[in-house]
């Protein structure tokens, strides 16, 4: 074994790390550092991935900094750039390795471009689908659900390039009342109904996590694909809003995957700590979004009722996270 095909292969056990968090990039590959891949022509060498593919780009080849997905503004030559928009907008732009705003994306889960934005306290998440203007504009009523650091994640893929997700913080003024995390909770409720997880996320492996829809104490078992799949999981984790995009186990149509009321997600999470999950799944022409606390790694042995603190409330009295109205596009 050469020493790339070392190199390789050790990068592809990392990327099995953080493989299940859609928008993360492989790894193998020389590193180029990602100065000089900054001054190349738009749309040179895409397909080969010249900059080494790596999350990070640092120089370091074994990947020891790799990143999870959301955490750069800026990453493989691709910056995120809020732009101003008349009041009740959103819009930005993503600049390429020229310098110029991207205009050319392949299609991902039925999308150019997933705009997902969460306050940095974990409340508000919504997850929205611009629209592209030709001068390489994204635009979409605002997302952001009132005052508060806001972090903005920009999904997508460029044309011939790998996934991608930038993030930036985005501040709307105003008095901001700060919320706790709504402590661990194994089930929780939105618009009628139930959802319940079942699984524990582990630092450093594979955790099947199983969330199972129920509606008046009657499973749901015709959920509608939603972006070809029946259910999207977005994991943030608490701290550094670290972004992680899984998707299903099968797909609607393959003859093997039923439509609910269990939708199962393989997951890696980076890290031991607190992770905020946000289901989304389509039912009755609808989508909803269930919230969900979960501690990864060494889980205390008491139950989430004693951990709450006293004024913590329980996700599913807090207005604010996984309350009926926040909707989708
Ligand atoms: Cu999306």
């Amino acid at each position: 074994m050469n020493t790339a095909t070392k190199l390789s292969g050790f990068a592809l056990g990392l990327a099995a790390v953080f493989g299940t968090a859609y928008g993360v990039g492989h790894l193998a590959g020389p590193v180029t550092p990602a100065a000089d891949t900054r001054h190349e022509p738009a749309g040179a060498g895409h397909g080969s991935d010249p900059h080494g593919g790596s999350d990070s780009h640092g120089a370091d080849p074994a990947g020891a900094t790799h990143l999870p997905g959301g955490l750069l503004v800026s990453d493989r030559g691709y910056t995120m750039q809020p732009v101003d928009a008349p009041t009740g907008q959103f819009a930005f732009r993503i600049t390429g390795p020229d310098g110029a705003a991207v205009t050319g994306y392949e299609i991902a889960h039925d999308k150019r471009m997933h705009l997902i934005v969460a306050r940095r306290d974990l409340s508000g998440f919504r997850h929205v689908h611009p629209e592209l203007g030709a001068d390489g504009t994204w635009r979409v009523d605002s997302p952001l659900g009132g005052p508060g650091v806001w972090r903005a994640f920009a999904d997508f893929t460029p044309s011939g390039g790998e996934p991608l997700t930038l993030g930036v913080d985005v501040t709307v003024p105003g008095q901001l009342q700060p919320r706790p995390l709504p402590a661990p909770a194994a089930s929780t409720t939105v618009d009628g109904y139930t959802v319940t997880l079942t699984g524990t996320p582990q630092p450093g492996r594979t955790s099947q996590l199983t969330l199972t829809v129920s509606r008046d104490g009657k499973p749901v078992t015709d959920l509608e694909p939603y972006l070809g799949a029946y259910g999207h999981l977005v994991a943030l984790r608490q701290g550094d809003l670290a972004y992680l995009h899984v998707h299903p186990e099968g797909v609607p149509g393959d003859g093997r995957t039923p439509a609910g009321p269990a939708v199962s997600f393989a997951a890696e999470v980076p890290s031991a700590g607190s992770y905020r999950l946000y289901l989304d799944f389509r039912h009755g022409g609808a989508v909803r979004t269930a919230e969900f606390t979960v501690l990864a790694g060494d889980a205390p042995a008491a139950p989430a009722s004693t951990r709450a603190t006293p004024t913590a409330p329980t996700p599913t009295a807090d207005a604010g996270h996984g309350a009926p109205g926040h909707g989708h596009n």
